[in-house]
């Protein structure tokens, strides 16, 4: 018997840092949303499909759950709540390394919990993890909180059973058709991903509070011919901070900061476009933006 095409939403959410990111740019198999070693790190909902010969999976990627300081986080936490609802699958990540549910988990549960929805567990990391013993007592711990349709251990990094985490997915999917056109693999406009590429490498370069206080706007992207015919693009942006003493940091000693920047993100930038990238960036300062409703809607769900 022919199998049946099957499709649907799914979202991942987690803690901020467990690598939510990261899984979403491996089960695409393409760089969609920034990662790094820091928290906070993606702001809005970012949509990436995976193409399978009998689904297509719809994933949202959504910001961490933290513990709130400005109007900018709180609208991230929003948005995360939102696909906590609204889906066909819940893909709740946690880190493999924790001995215990910490209290952004169990406010994720709880919000399982009251949406009742079909949700795998991940539990991601865990080429970390030294003892199994760990990994068996923390699955018991979550188990006893939610029927889970699945429990998958992963390392992202390392692309582990990542399989596995389509198989299950797709085992709880309902027939449907193909939503998204199949060469199509993220909702991004190449503006928003240009944006995102240039604020993970500040987010990966800059330590302390300077770059949670960032956020970038492409100004520019315009694809023209070279002289010798071959496309590139030319792209502006301002990589917008809270103070001049954080704008002193951005630029770096003669520079030498945001040409590092700059750098890195050109060479991401020309990999996603498949052309050369001629990048220019500002810096600027915009004092208490992150609790400026003007700037934060940016970031909210429309
Ligand atoms: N060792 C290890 N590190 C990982 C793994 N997956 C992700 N990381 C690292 O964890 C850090 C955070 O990854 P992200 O993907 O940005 O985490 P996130 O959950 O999306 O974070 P927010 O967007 O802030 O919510 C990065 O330094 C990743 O390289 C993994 O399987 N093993
Ligand atoms: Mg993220």
């Amino acid at each position: 018997m022919e199998e049946k095409f099957k499709s649907g939403f799914v979202s991942i959410v987690g803690r901020t840092n467990v690598g939510k990111s990261t899984i979403l740019n491996a089960l695409v198999g393409e760089k969609v949303a920034a990662v790094a070693n820091k928290t906070q790190t993606t702001r809005t909902a970012i949509k990436a499909i995976v193409n399978r010969k009998n689904s297509q999976i719809v994933f949202i990627d959504t910001p961490g759950i933290h513990k709130p300081k400005s109007k900018l986080s709180e609208t991230m936490i929003e948005t995360a709540f939102t696909f906590i609802g609204d889906v066909d699958v819940i893909l709740f990540v946690i880190d493999g390394t924790s001995k215990e549910i910490g209290r952004g988990d169990q406010r994720i549960l709880d919000k399982i919990k009251e949406s009742g929805r079909k949700a795998i567990l991940i539990i991601n990391k865990i080429d970390m993890v030294q003892n199994k013993e760990d990994l068996l007592k923390i699955i018991a711990l979550y188990s006893k909180e939610y029927n889970f349709s699945a429990v998958v251990p992963i390392s992202a990094t390392q692309k582990q059973n990542l399989e596995d985490v389509l198989v299950e997915i797709e085992k709880n999917l309902k027939e449907g058709p193909a939503y998204y056109d199949t060469e199509k693999y993220t909702d991004q406009t190449l503006r928003q991903l240009a944006e995102e590429m240039i604020r993970e490498k500040a987010l990966k370069l800059l330590d302390d509070e300077v770059p949670h206080g960032i956020y970038v706007e492409v100004e520019k992207m315009k694809k023209r011919k070279t002289k010798e015919n071959k496309a590139i693009y030319d792209i502006e942006a301002t990589i917008y901070c809270l103070r001049d003493s954080h704008k002193g940091i951005i630029i770096g000693k003669e520079g030498s900061m945001l040409k590092k920047i700059g750098t890195y993100a050109r060479e991401d930038l020309e990999k996603i476009l498949d052309t050369k990238v001629n990048l220019k960036i500002w810096v600027k300062v915009k004092e208490d933006w992150l609790n400026d409703n003007s700037i934060v809607k940016k970031f909210k769900l429309n």
